[in-house]
């Protein structure tokens, strides 16, 4: 029987190796959980009852998308960065009449068959899907070069970064997004941690299965003998950073080796793997403008609980 080799990711085994090594704090990097596994454990996330934030922005994006299409105007090029199945993304494209949508996305295979579903509904949009990690600097296709660019970040993704990282990248969406570009991006609500923390820990444990899959996507791709059953699933609110994070906790003392590199862990002690930042009102606004994006509308749900809001790529002016 022929088998399906999976290419080692240099990338992957290089964040791995140095995120199981690292001290004091073991970490490694939210993107590694969106292998095909990872991918479909995520859409089962975003029908949990206790995970909102993918209901309540839908539910934005269905009242509000109209209002969006009004201000944006037609005929632009939509640049969704993390697309994943693209679920959200019918009624923005149904209002923003956009020219063109450029789907970015670092699971390809997920990628080419949401663009194709996609292709169902909107025969006649030139749908340009791209395999790429968003957080490094990126090229839209040719043939999108002369269009007005709509920039949509979806999910609270930008919640996945560090401050720094995420002023970043929003500062690089600008440069990739060009001249008259606007962003119509997604961000979660601080909130009670009596709501946080279900989300992120729910009673299915379809987010467990989820955390833990990176775990067994290592021994899958990196030739790792990692004993997944000795680990489970933390998710903490850190108060501080205003964040949630996931950790995976070893539950007793374990040697394992990762591609032929031995590692140790005691009991008790974690591999971070996830930050989810929440932003009150103005967070959210002073985040955008520190990445060199002017908000001009924002929306959300009755109980404040997500955002959804609309930016454009201009100095907001006034004294230095
Ligand atoms: C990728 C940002 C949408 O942080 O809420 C869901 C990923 N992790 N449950 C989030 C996630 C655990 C998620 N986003």
């Amino acid at each position: 029987m022929l088998m399906e080799m999976t290419r080692v990711d240099p990338a992957f085994r290089a964040d791995v190796l140095a995120g199981f090594a690292m001290r004091p704090q073991r970490a490694i990097p939210a993107r590694w959980f969106y292998d095909r596994q990872g991918s479909e454990l995520f859409e089962a996330i975003t029908a949990l009852p206790e995970y909102y934030p993918t209901r309540i922005e839908t539910a934005l994006l269905e009242a509000h998308s109209g209002e969006v299409g009004r201000i944006v105007g037609p005929g632009r090029a939509v640049i969704e960065f993390g697309s994943g199945s693209s679920t959200k993304t019918p009624h923005l494209l149904a209002a923003v009449e956009p020219a063109a949508y450029v789907p970015i996305d670092i699971s390809g295979e997920f990628l080419r068959e949401s663009a194709a579903a996609l292709t169902d509904a909107f025969p006649k949009l030139s749908i340009l899907p791209l395999e790429a990690d968003f957080t490094h600097p990126l090229d839209p296709p040719p043939g999108v070069a002369s269009l007005a660019k709509l920039g949509f970040f979806p999910g609270s993704t930008i919640g996945n970064m560090v401050a720094r990282t995420a002023v970043n990248l929003l500062r690089a969406m600008v440069e990739t997004l060009g001249e008259g570009a606007m962003l119509l991006i997604g961000m979660d609500r601080v909130k009670s941690p009596d709501i946080l923390i279900p989300a992120y820990d729910d009673a299915a444990g379809v987010t467990a299965a989820f955390n833990l899959n990176l775990l067994h996507r290592i021994n899958r791709e990196l030739n790792g003998d990692i004993p997944v059953d000795a680990f489970r699933h933390r998710a903490i609110w850190n108060d501080d950073q205003a964040r949630i994070e996931m950790h995976l906790e070893a539950l007793r003392d374990l040697a394992f080796t990762i591609d032929g590199e031995r590692f140790a862990m005691a009991a008790g002690e974690t591999v971070h793997t996830e930050n989810s930042h929440k932003y009150g009102p103005r967070d959210a606004k002073l985040l955008l403008r520190a990445g060199a994006w002017t908000p001009i509308r924002e929306w959300t749900d009755g109980e404040d609980k997500f955002a959804l809001i609309l930016a454009e790529a201009r100095a907001s002016g006034t004294a230095p």
